[in-house]
């Protein structure tokens, strides 16, 4: 399998909560590493730009709203299969029908508030990691 970059968000309602690193020690566990990772607080119009291919659906305004409601954890993770591993060590969007021992059935409270953000393909992936680190803060 290929090693693979993908970007990943630990949210505000986890933040708020002290979970990141109760979070990364999960992320860890499943043979991710942190490449990357600094504490912001984004703008609105940064929220609205990483979000924009979802800017017609009904929850936008609520997504960017919380997005930008506190601190947010943003990281590269590395690691075989990088995107679709964390896509499955976060779980379901609704914590309701995520995994046992998920991300989000561990921590999410709802699926708005689903303490994390995981990148869904190598295009997004790409996307969101230029758009938000410089290539001399990751070190892999
Ligand atoms: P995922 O993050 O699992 O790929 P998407 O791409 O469907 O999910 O949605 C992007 C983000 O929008 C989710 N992480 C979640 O925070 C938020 N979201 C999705 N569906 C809803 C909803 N029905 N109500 C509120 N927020 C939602």
């Amino acid at each position: 399998m290929a090693i693979e970059r993908t970007f990943s968000i630990i949210k505000p309602d986890a933040t708020q909560r002290n979970l990141t690193g109760a979070i990364n020690a999960v992320i860890e566990k499943a043979g991710l590493r942190i490449v990357a990772q600094k504490r912001v607080r984004w703008t609105r119009a940064q929220a609205e730009k990483f979000y924009e291919e979802h800017k017609a659906r009904p929850f936008y305004g609520e997504l960017c709203d919380f997005m930008t409601s506190g601190p947010i954890v943003m990281q590269v993770l590395e690691g075989d299969n990088a995107i679709a591993n964390y896509r499955s060590v976060m779980g379901a969007t609704d914590p309701k029908e995520a995994t046992e021992g998920t991300i989000r059935k561990l921590f999410a409270v709802s699926k708005g508030e689903n303490s994390s953000h995981g990148s869904d393909s190598a295009a997004s992936a790409e996307r969101e990691i230029a758009l938000n680190f410089r290539l001399d803060e990751i070190v892999g």
